[in-house]
């Protein structure tokens, strides 16, 4: 079986809770993804990737699951399911399941046993530790503000949580959590699932020595995510889950891994084949994070574009011909990419979201369009707190404007509408009828009010619209080994104005050029010599002359 189809393809990402509602609940559900298949087989994407559907008492979306192999009821039925994954296959596409497996919720059978004694079967699958003087092991903090301890008064000890409090860790040093894990590994890819989107699959291998670390200047909390990331048996435990599972099917994975290099992508995803086919990396999207180490990723801050460049460059050589790179935008738990890393200035938010698209998706590896991308869906401009659903960004806010109060409440609330998540889990905008045809009651998360202008039949309609054009992105990648396999070349990194590189496979060259700007700038590249003019997002080509957030990609044979 040939499982290097993972370079071939072009992924879709699905939010199952605001995709399409089926029965009218306000809550997208797995019939309502059937619905949109051919609309997705229309874009051209090859695999759905699902963010968690699993039962969960959603304190974060999902990611907190309480049984691996139920179906959250609001989703559906396994028979839905089933139905489902049948008529993915059916439309010629394939699906990838969310894998949440440093973590269950407090409500999963395991941790409800697992509070209970020091001394039962399960009483190790978490991470259990005495309290040090009357108080948390350790200073470490975790992501979703506070201490990464909770205390359980029956085994009178703290657990540790990377998450929220509902999300404790898994022990994977135990044997019998791994055993299990791969067990409910083969449950799915023996029901057909074509591979594992695994969720920060790098925090599983906790360092042996869990003491403190260095807190920020003026902070109780080590942030733990540089702490817990890349462990010391992280690349063992992955091995062995190739051995015991991965190698027996014909899938596709992808590790989500912030705080990596490179060169752990090599390790961890090599193309020898024994770990997994590619990692989702973070450097891009942490350019932006405030310089006040506290704040994290809360800030307002505009992204260099000479530092964007430097970063993919520096993922696109090196992996190349030793692991493989996912190409990502944003995501759920990332702000509209149109809206960071471009404009969403309706002037320019057209010409924008192309630029975006062609120029990640003219590198190598394998590009990932989170829902609604393709229409230039965009932040919401936010305002008020109680605007927000998130938890991470409603415990934010309170941690650091209300508690700490190192932010004013208003520089935080402006922070919050650049970087909150629930930019991205506005519903799907369908049409401009009520709700955006996503629901015919009101939704769980509200529409962005621009649905009457940014939706789906409108962009239908337009033969030169953003949709039109992935399309056609998606198409050219398909028919062209160059895009999918040529190397990379990137051209003057100093040029803060314009991204371009090149790609080379056999005699072939491509040439990519855009323009971050809203202004005209000259950039000569011999452009005038190439072959083909392959995409563009302007209806002409005045050669040197690159216009506001034009994109050019030429073709040399
Ligand atoms: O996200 C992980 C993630 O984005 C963080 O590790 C991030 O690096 C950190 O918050 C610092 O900014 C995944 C899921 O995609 C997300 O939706 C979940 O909430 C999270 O894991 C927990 O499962
Ligand atoms: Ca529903």
């Amino acid at each position: 079986m040939n499982k290097q189809w993972f370079k071939d393809v072009v992924v879709y990402q699905v939010y199952p809770m605001s995709f399409q509602d089926s029965n009218n609940d306000g809550i997208g559900d797995l019939n309502g993804i059937k619905e949109r298949l051919p609309y997705l087989q229309k874009l051209g994407v090859d695999v759905i990737w699902l963010n968690p559907i699993y039962e969960s008492p959603n304190q974060d979306n999902g990611y907190d699951i309480s049984n691996y192999e139920k179906i959250q009821p609001v989703f559906g039925t396994m028979d839905d399911f089933n139905d489902l994954l049948d008529a993915i296959h059916k439309h010629g596409m394939k699906l990838l399941m969310d894998l949440v497996v440093n973590h269950t919720s407090d409500q999963h059978r395991w941790f409800k046993e697992s509070k209970k004694s020091r001394h039962n079967k399960y009483a190790d699958f978490y991470i259990w530790r005495d309290p040090v003087d009357g108080h948390e092991p350790n200073n470490w903090g975790s992501n979703f503000s506070g201490s990464a301890w909770t205390y359980v008064p029956e085994r009178k000890q703290y657990y540790l949580h990377s998450f929220a409090s509902g999300q404790p860790d898994l022990n994977w040093d135990n044997p019998e959590v791994r055993k299990n894990v791969y067990q409910m590994m083969r449950f799915w890819l023996d029901k057909g699932v074509d591979g594992f989107r695994m969720d920060v699959i790098n925090y599983i291998s906790k360092p042996k020595d869990l003491s403190s670390a260095p807190a920020p200047n003026g902070s109780k909390y080590a942030p733990i995510e540089p702490i817990v990331t890349n462990g010391p048996h992280l690349n063992d435990y992955i091995h062995e889950m190739n051995r015991e599972v991965l190698s027996k099917y014909n899938v596709m994975t992808v590790g989500e891994m912030p705080n990596t290099k490179p060169e752990d992508a090599v390790k961890y995803a090599n193309l020898d084949g024994k770990g997994l086919n590619m990692i989702f990396q973070f450097e891009h999207v942490k350019l932006s994070a405030n310089s006040n180490k506290r704040l994290g990723k809360w800030s307002d801050k505009k992204i260099r574009l000479t530092e964007l460049k430097k970063a993919l460059s520096r993922w696109q050589n090196g992996l190349d011909g030793r692991s493989w790179n996912s190409l990502y935008w944003n995501n759920h738990d990332q702000p509209r990419a149109v809206s960071r890393f471009a404009t969403d200035d309706p002037k320019y938010r057209i010409l924008a979201a192309k630029m975006l698209g062609t120029t990640l998706h003219m590198m190598q590896g394998t590009p990932y369009v989170y829902e609604g991308e393709e229409l230039g869906m965009t932040n919401n401009h936010y305002h008020d707190i109680h605007q927000y659903e998130d938890v991470e960004s409603i415990n934010a806010y309170h941690q650091f404007s209300d508690k700490e109060k190192i932010v004013k409440p208003n520089t935080m609330l402006n922070y919050l509408a650049d970087r909150s998540r629930d930019n991205s889990r506005t519903p799907m905008q369908w049409n401009n009828d009520q709700n955006a045809g996503f629901s015919k009651v009101k939704p769980w998360y509200p529409v962005n009010p621009n649905y009457k202008y940014i939706n789906v039949d409108v962009e239908k309609a337009n033969p030169y619209s953003i949709l039109h054009y992935y399309q056609r992105l998606i198409r050219i990648r398909h028919h062209l080994d160059l895009i999918r396999y040529g190397n990379y070349e990137e051209l003057d990194p100093d040029d803060d104005q314009a991204f371009s590189y090149k790609r080379h496979y056999g005699k072939q060259t491509l040439l990519v050029i855009s323009n971050f700007t809203d202004k005209v700038i000259e950039r000569d590249y011999k452009q005038d010599r190439a072959n083909e003019l392959l995409i563009s997002n302007y209806p002409d080509d005045k050669g040197r002359t690159i216009r506001p957030y034009e994109t050019k990609v030429y073709l040399f044979i």
